[in-house]
Protein backbone atom coordinates (compact mmCIF):
# COMPACT_ATOMS: atom_id res chain seq x y z
CA UNK A 1 0.00 0.00 0.00
CA UNK A 2 1.57 3.14 -0.97
CA UNK A 3 3.13 5.75 1.48
CA UNK A 4 3.51 9.05 1.99
CA UNK A 5 7.54 8.84 2.92
CA UNK A 6 9.02 11.87 4.89
CA UNK A 7 12.88 11.60 4.33
CA UNK A 8 15.20 13.19 6.70
CA UNK A 9 18.03 15.22 4.75
CA UNK A 10 20.67 15.97 6.42
CA UNK A 11 22.67 12.56 8.39
CA UNK A 12 19.86 10.73 5.92
CA UNK A 13 20.22 11.56 2.30
CA UNK A 14 23.46 13.42 2.52
CA UNK A 15 26.74 12.69 4.70
CA UNK A 16 27.20 15.62 6.81
CA UNK A 17 30.77 14.12 7.12
CA UNK A 18 31.19 14.85 3.63
CA UNK A 19 32.52 18.37 4.85
CA UNK A 20 35.92 16.31 5.83
CA UNK A 21 37.17 17.16 2.45
CA UNK A 22 37.27 20.48 3.10
CA UNK A 23 38.47 20.87 6.58
CA UNK A 24 41.11 18.17 6.09
CA UNK A 25 43.79 20.68 4.46
CA UNK A 26 43.10 23.09 7.41
CA UNK A 27 42.89 20.29 10.50
CA UNK A 28 45.18 16.95 9.19
CA UNK A 29 44.53 14.49 11.66
CA UNK A 30 41.46 16.22 14.12
CA UNK A 31 39.17 16.76 10.67
CA UNK A 32 36.90 14.07 12.71
CA UNK A 33 36.66 14.88 15.96
CA UNK A 34 35.94 18.97 14.68
CA UNK A 35 33.45 17.53 12.14
CA UNK A 36 31.84 15.54 14.71
CA UNK A 37 31.44 18.65 17.29
CA UNK A 38 30.47 20.59 14.18
CA UNK A 39 27.37 18.44 14.20
CA UNK A 40 26.75 17.76 17.15
CA UNK A 41 26.94 21.31 18.30
CA UNK A 42 24.51 22.47 15.42
CA UNK A 43 21.63 20.18 16.54
CA UNK A 44 22.10 21.34 20.39
CA UNK A 45 21.57 24.70 18.84
CA UNK A 46 18.45 23.66 17.28
CA UNK A 47 16.91 22.25 20.18
CA UNK A 48 18.10 25.24 22.53
CA UNK A 49 16.59 27.56 19.84
CA UNK A 50 13.22 25.79 20.29
CA UNK A 51 13.12 25.18 23.53
CA UNK A 52 13.54 28.99 24.07
CA UNK A 53 11.11 30.47 21.34
CA UNK A 54 13.94 31.87 19.44
CA UNK A 55 14.09 30.75 16.05
CA UNK A 56 17.06 31.37 13.79
CA UNK A 57 17.60 29.34 10.18
CA UNK A 58 18.95 26.13 10.55
CA UNK A 59 22.12 27.78 8.39
CA UNK A 60 22.36 30.16 11.61
CA UNK A 61 22.31 27.20 14.06
CA UNK A 62 25.16 25.93 11.39
CA UNK A 63 27.53 28.68 11.04
CA UNK A 64 26.83 29.23 15.19
CA UNK A 65 28.49 25.94 15.47
CA UNK A 66 31.01 26.26 13.21
CA UNK A 67 32.09 29.21 15.12
CA UNK A 68 31.97 27.24 18.04
CA UNK A 69 34.35 24.63 17.24
CA UNK A 70 36.78 26.89 16.15
CA UNK A 71 36.57 28.54 19.43
CA UNK A 72 36.60 25.10 21.77
CA UNK A 73 39.19 23.44 19.71
CA UNK A 74 41.63 26.31 19.16
CA UNK A 75 41.73 26.74 15.36
CA UNK A 76 41.80 30.18 13.90
CA UNK A 77 39.66 30.06 10.32
CA UNK A 78 39.99 32.90 8.30
CA UNK A 79 36.45 34.41 7.53
CA UNK A 80 36.76 33.21 3.42
CA UNK A 81 37.60 29.70 4.94
CA UNK A 82 34.39 29.58 6.97
CA UNK A 83 32.51 30.62 4.19
CA UNK A 84 34.47 27.85 1.87
CA UNK A 85 32.68 25.30 4.71
CA UNK A 86 29.48 26.71 4.74
CA UNK A 87 29.27 26.51 1.15
CA UNK A 88 30.23 22.88 1.32
CA UNK A 89 27.67 22.07 3.90
CA UNK A 90 25.65 23.25 0.82
CA UNK A 91 26.67 20.62 -1.46
CA UNK A 92 27.09 17.99 0.87
CA UNK A 93 27.05 14.70 -1.17
CA UNK A 94 24.32 11.97 -1.13
CA UNK A 95 25.26 8.91 0.65
CA UNK A 96 26.17 6.26 -2.14
CA UNK A 97 22.87 3.97 -2.49
CA UNK A 98 20.21 7.03 -2.52
CA UNK A 99 19.66 8.21 -5.70
CA UNK A 100 18.47 4.29 -6.84
CA UNK A 101 16.66 3.43 -3.85
CA UNK A 102 14.73 6.96 -4.22
CA UNK A 103 13.94 5.81 -7.78
CA UNK A 104 12.56 2.02 -6.43
CA UNK A 105 10.25 3.98 -3.81
CA UNK A 106 8.86 6.63 -6.31
CA UNK A 107 8.18 3.96 -9.09
CA UNK A 108 6.36 1.90 -6.04
CA UNK A 109 3.93 4.48 -6.03
CA UNK A 110 4.88 6.32 -2.82
CA UNK A 111 5.16 9.72 -2.39
CA UNK A 112 8.16 11.25 -1.10
CA UNK A 113 9.09 14.58 0.52
CA UNK A 114 12.12 16.10 1.81
CA UNK A 115 11.38 16.96 5.80
CA UNK A 116 14.07 18.89 7.34
CA UNK A 117 15.62 21.60 9.64
CA UNK A 118 16.91 23.58 6.74
CA UNK A 119 14.90 26.49 4.98
CA UNK A 120 13.14 25.52 2.26
CA UNK A 121 15.47 27.37 -0.22
CA UNK A 122 18.75 25.34 1.21
CA UNK A 123 17.04 22.41 1.48
CA UNK A 124 16.66 22.67 -2.51
CA UNK A 125 20.06 23.37 -3.23
CA UNK A 126 21.42 20.60 -1.17
CA UNK A 127 19.02 18.36 -2.98
CA UNK A 128 19.66 19.65 -6.58
CA UNK A 129 23.82 19.68 -5.43
CA UNK A 130 23.61 16.21 -4.71
CA UNK A 131 21.32 15.16 -7.99
CA UNK A 132 18.09 13.83 -6.32
CA UNK A 133 15.78 17.00 -6.07
CA UNK A 134 13.69 15.38 -8.90
CA UNK A 135 12.68 12.49 -6.72
CA UNK A 136 10.75 14.54 -4.37
CA UNK A 137 7.17 16.07 -5.30
CA UNK A 138 7.88 18.12 -2.33
CA UNK A 139 10.15 20.06 -0.02
CA UNK A 140 8.51 20.59 3.52
CA UNK A 141 10.69 22.77 5.87
CA UNK A 142 10.45 23.48 9.73
CA UNK A 143 10.75 27.42 8.91
CA UNK A 144 7.15 28.60 8.59
CA UNK A 145 6.69 26.98 12.21
CA UNK A 146 9.91 29.03 13.73
CA UNK A 147 10.79 25.78 15.35
CA UNK A 148 12.89 23.08 14.86
CA UNK A 149 12.81 18.58 15.28
CA UNK A 150 11.46 17.27 17.53
CA UNK A 151 9.32 19.81 18.48
CA UNK A 152 5.69 18.09 17.52
CA UNK A 153 4.69 21.33 16.03
CA UNK A 154 6.96 20.74 13.00
CA UNK A 155 5.68 16.83 12.60
CA UNK A 156 1.95 18.36 12.37
CA UNK A 157 3.34 20.72 10.24
CA UNK A 158 4.80 18.21 7.83
CA UNK A 159 1.08 16.32 7.62
CA UNK A 160 -0.73 19.57 7.38
CA UNK A 161 2.27 20.71 4.53
CA UNK A 162 1.25 16.71 2.54
CA UNK A 163 -2.09 16.42 3.16
CA UNK A 164 -1.17 13.14 4.53
CA UNK A 165 -2.93 11.13 7.76
CA UNK A 166 -0.16 10.11 10.24
CA UNK A 167 -1.38 6.54 10.16
CA UNK A 168 -0.23 6.14 6.14
CA UNK A 169 2.83 8.48 7.15
CA UNK A 170 6.79 7.48 7.93
CA UNK A 171 9.96 9.30 8.58
CA UNK A 172 12.70 8.06 7.57
CA UNK A 173 15.57 8.86 9.32
CA UNK A 174 19.32 8.24 10.42
CA UNK A 175 19.02 10.54 13.37
CA UNK A 176 17.20 8.94 16.64
CA UNK A 177 16.30 11.85 18.03
CA UNK A 178 14.20 12.16 14.88
CA UNK A 179 12.80 8.92 14.80
CA UNK A 180 11.52 9.58 18.54
CA UNK A 181 10.03 12.98 17.85
CA UNK A 182 7.87 11.48 15.26
CA UNK A 183 6.75 8.65 16.93
CA UNK A 184 5.86 11.25 19.92
CA UNK A 185 3.93 12.72 17.44
CA UNK A 186 1.98 9.81 16.05
CA UNK A 187 4.01 8.96 12.66
CA UNK A 188 5.85 5.58 11.86
CA UNK A 189 9.39 5.57 11.51
CA UNK A 190 12.00 4.26 10.28
CA UNK A 191 15.37 4.37 11.67
CA UNK A 192 18.39 4.03 9.27
CA UNK A 193 20.76 3.10 11.07
CA UNK A 194 23.77 3.72 8.95
CA UNK A 195 26.62 2.56 11.37
CA UNK A 196 26.41 -0.97 12.98
CA UNK A 197 27.90 0.50 16.32
CA UNK A 198 25.11 3.50 16.11
CA UNK A 199 23.12 3.62 19.46
CA UNK A 200 19.06 3.91 19.24
CA UNK A 201 18.52 6.10 22.70
CA UNK A 202 17.05 3.40 25.14
CA UNK A 203 13.60 5.62 25.90
CA UNK A 204 10.02 3.94 25.50
CA UNK A 205 9.87 5.07 21.75
CA UNK A 206 11.13 2.93 19.64
CA UNK A 207 11.30 3.10 15.42
CA UNK A 208 8.55 0.72 13.83
CA UNK A 209 11.62 -0.56 11.54
CA UNK A 210 15.50 -0.31 11.25
CA UNK A 211 16.90 -0.44 8.20
CA UNK A 212 21.04 -0.50 7.30
CA UNK A 213 20.49 2.02 4.48
CA UNK A 214 17.65 2.98 2.11
CA UNK A 215 18.42 0.21 -0.26
CA UNK A 216 16.90 -2.42 2.10
CA UNK A 217 14.34 0.10 3.30
CA UNK A 218 13.15 0.34 -0.49
CA UNK A 219 12.96 -3.35 -0.46
CA UNK A 220 10.84 -3.51 2.41
CA UNK A 221 8.63 -1.06 0.79
CA UNK A 222 8.63 -1.63 -2.77
CA UNK A 223 8.28 -5.85 -2.72
C1 LIG B 1 17.33 17.54 9.17
O1 LIG B 1 16.25 17.99 9.58
C2 LIG B 1 17.74 16.88 11.56
O2 LIG B 1 19.50 17.50 10.21
C3 LIG B 1 18.29 16.95 10.20
O3 LIG B 1 17.61 17.52 7.97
Amino acid sequence: MPSTLAFDVYGTLVDTTGVAVQLTRHLGDRTAVFVALWRDKQLEYSFRRGLMRNYCSFAVCTRQALDYCCDALGHTLSESDKQALMAAYARLPAFPEVREALERFVGSGHRLFAFSNGAEADVRLVLEAAGIADRFEGVVSVDPIRSFKPDPAVYAHFLRAAAAPAAETWLISGNPFDVIGARSAGLRAAWIKRRPDAVFDPWELTPTLEAPDLAALAAHFCR
